[in-house]
């Protein structure tokens, strides 16, 4: 096979692993916290988690462990979108399943969830994983967004099990992959199944984190990827003089990316949505705010700048958010007729009785192409595909229509130019940091250590990780534990609650303490490319907002 120079070179990077994962496996024990609690709602999660709810915390300490010599039969899946690392958590949790017993098998679902529902799967051999260590991208085995949801799916699932003869299934994915890795561990525990289920933390958005799992996977490639690109353009800005770049960003409803991206990059100005919910700050406010840092700075001759847009930001605008909650519920609770509803004009004519007074009267002042983006089709979790809506060209219009009135009343002189981009799919396939081929190595052969011990309905978790790996500390964190009860297409469901950007915490602070400045002066920064070889400073680091989060 033909291979790129750098492709070649990172198939022979050996990652990291913590010190209590590189010793002699025999002496990996796991030493377990009192048992635990749900995020929040308690009770419901008891009833529905009979089997699986309060589990103690695990740690993996030195001591003997008898059990993980086993032969064991693993399935694996990767879940949901694509995260810089997959590959490594797989090559991990092979290496370690082989280390354990050269016997012991590991199998890859096809193309997600589905995979497993349907019994498709292929054997991974050692020359399989060569191919793929230390490379983005998903493509070992793909990936799906397929929830496990019906009856049937569960017993499908149950079924491949069976027939695969596995003692565990590895989910490797996001809080609502996750979440659906919660249910199935309960679903095999209550058929008197032995096969356990075993979740790994991957997203680049960076939701899906708490006390004992500091980051998902993939969310420092990602950000350092859009910052890298971010940084070129800033500089391209600087250079030219002449564009305003409107930039939008993924990450879902959570503005990690953006805040992280921003520490990264000091551009002139960058919307974290979790302060607009909080602020209730309106779309004509957002439009302002834009107008108020274009007038200042050209006043100081600077008709250009940058802007950082979270893709979720269209979901926090208080008139937006109560617009996709009523349209969500709508959606849900009508499928069918809905579905009916083939053109944009039919849409409109059923949801001019259905929504309220209010949210009818804002989708119609939406253009129509953001409007028909707003009523495209949920994804199977129920989310809107906030990636979908072009927030960056909806600004763009509003701020040229609101500038043009400032001009017009000699409130503005400068010259206005504006090009939109949206960063997302550039980052999610890239060659992973060191940071995150060492994290998702980690991830891969700690979640062998969880199966060979023989836990079920656990999240691998590696933490302590703004220090040298060698001092990372590994184990798992109960799935119970981080669920709580929330809306879901238009009934309550199990999940596990998605971490948004606190607005009291250092990251944030750090940002909100300088934006005022970034606003009006150019003080862009550019970090360049991620570096896969050369001092540690350069090359080990990992997010600003982690190490702000623990400093
Ligand atoms: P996950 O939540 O599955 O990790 O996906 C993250 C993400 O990249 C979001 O940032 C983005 O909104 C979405 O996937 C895009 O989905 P798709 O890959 O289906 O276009």
């Amino acid at each position: 096979m033909d291979v790129s120079a750098l492709q070649k070179i990172r198939y022979t990077y050996k990652p990291k692993l913590p010190a209590c994962l590189s010793q002699n496996i025999d002496n990996i024990s796991i030493e377990f916290g009192v048992p635990t609690e749900s995020d929040a709602d308690q009770q419901d999660l008891k009833n529905l988690f009979k089997h699986s709810y309060g589990k103690p915390l695990a740690t993996f300490v030195s001591g003997k462990n008898d059990t993980i010599r086993r032969e064991l039969k693993v399935g694996v899946i990767l879940s949901g979108g694509q995260a810089p690392g997959g590959h490594n958590v797989i090559a991990g949790l092979f290496d370690g399943l082989k280390k354990g017993n050269p016997a012991s098998k590991l199998y890859g679902f096809l193309g997600g969830p589905s995979g497993l529902i349907n019994n498709k799967a292929i054997e991974l051999t050692g020359e399989i994983i060569d191919n793929y260590r230390n490379t983005g991208g998903f493509d070992i085995i793909g990936s799906g967004r397929t929830k496990i949801e019906t009856p049937e799916q569960f017993a499908a699932s149950y079924e491949t099990a069976e027939k695969l003869g596995l003692n565990a299934v590895v989910i490797i994915g996001g809080d609502d992959s996750n979440t659906n890795a919660a249910l199935l561990a309960e679903y095999f525990t209550g058929k008197g199944s032995s096969t356990q289920v075993i979740g790994c933390p991957k997203t680049i958005d960076g939701d899906l984190k708490n006390e004992y799992i500091e980051t998902s996977f993939g969310h420092d490639t990602a950000c350092k990827t859009y910052s890298e690109l971010i940084g070129n353009i800033e500089r391209d800005a600087n250079s030219a003089k002449k564009y305003w770049h409107f930039i939008k960003l993924m990450g879902r409803a959570a503005s990690h990316i953006a805040l992280e991206c921003a520490l990264q990059t000091q551009p002139n100005i960058c919307f974290i949505s979790e302060e607009v919910e909080a602020k209730e700050i309106s779309l004509s406010r957002v439009v302002d705010q834009i107008c108020q840092s274009i007038v200042k700075r050209a006043d100081n001759g600077d008709n250009f700048g940058v802007v950082l847009i979270p893709e979720g930001l269209v979901e926090f605008i208080p008139e937006m958010k109560n617009l996709i909650e009523e349209l969500n519920d709508l959606i849900a609770g009508n499928e069918e007729e809905f579905a009916k509803k083939s053109s944009f004009i039919d849409q409109l004519y059923w949801l001019e009785t259905k929504l309220s007074i209010p949210s009818y009267e804002f989708l119609n002042t939406l253009p129509p192409e953001i409007a028909r983006e707003l009523l495209m089709a949920r994804d199977p979790h129920g989310n809107v595909q906030v990636s979908r809506i072009e927030t960056e060209k909806l600004l763009i219009g509003m701020v040229e229509k609101h500038l043009a009135k400032l001009k017009k009343e000699g409130r503005y002189k400068g010259k206005f130019s504006a090009l939109g981009h949206f960063f997302g799919y550039e980052g999610r396939c890239a060659f992973p940091s060191n940071f995150d081929a060492d994290y998702c190595y980690s991830l891969g052969f700690c979640a062998f250590v969880l199966i060979a011990s023989g836990l079920t309905g656990y999240l691998s978790s590696v933490r302590n990780l703004v220090k040298p790996a060698a001092e990372w500390i590994a184990g798992g964190v109960p799935l119970t534990m981080m669920m709580n009860m929330e809306q879901r297409h238009g009934s309550k469901k199990p999940v596990i609650k998605k971490a948004l950007v606190k607005l009291d915490d250092r990251p944030f602070l750090t940002f909100a303490a300088q934006r005022d400045i970034w606003a009006v002066k150019t003080s862009f920064l550019f970090p360049g490319s991620i570096q896969y070889f050369g001092p540690a400073e350069v090359c080990d680091q990992t997010t600003k907002t982690l190490m702000l989060e623990k400093s």
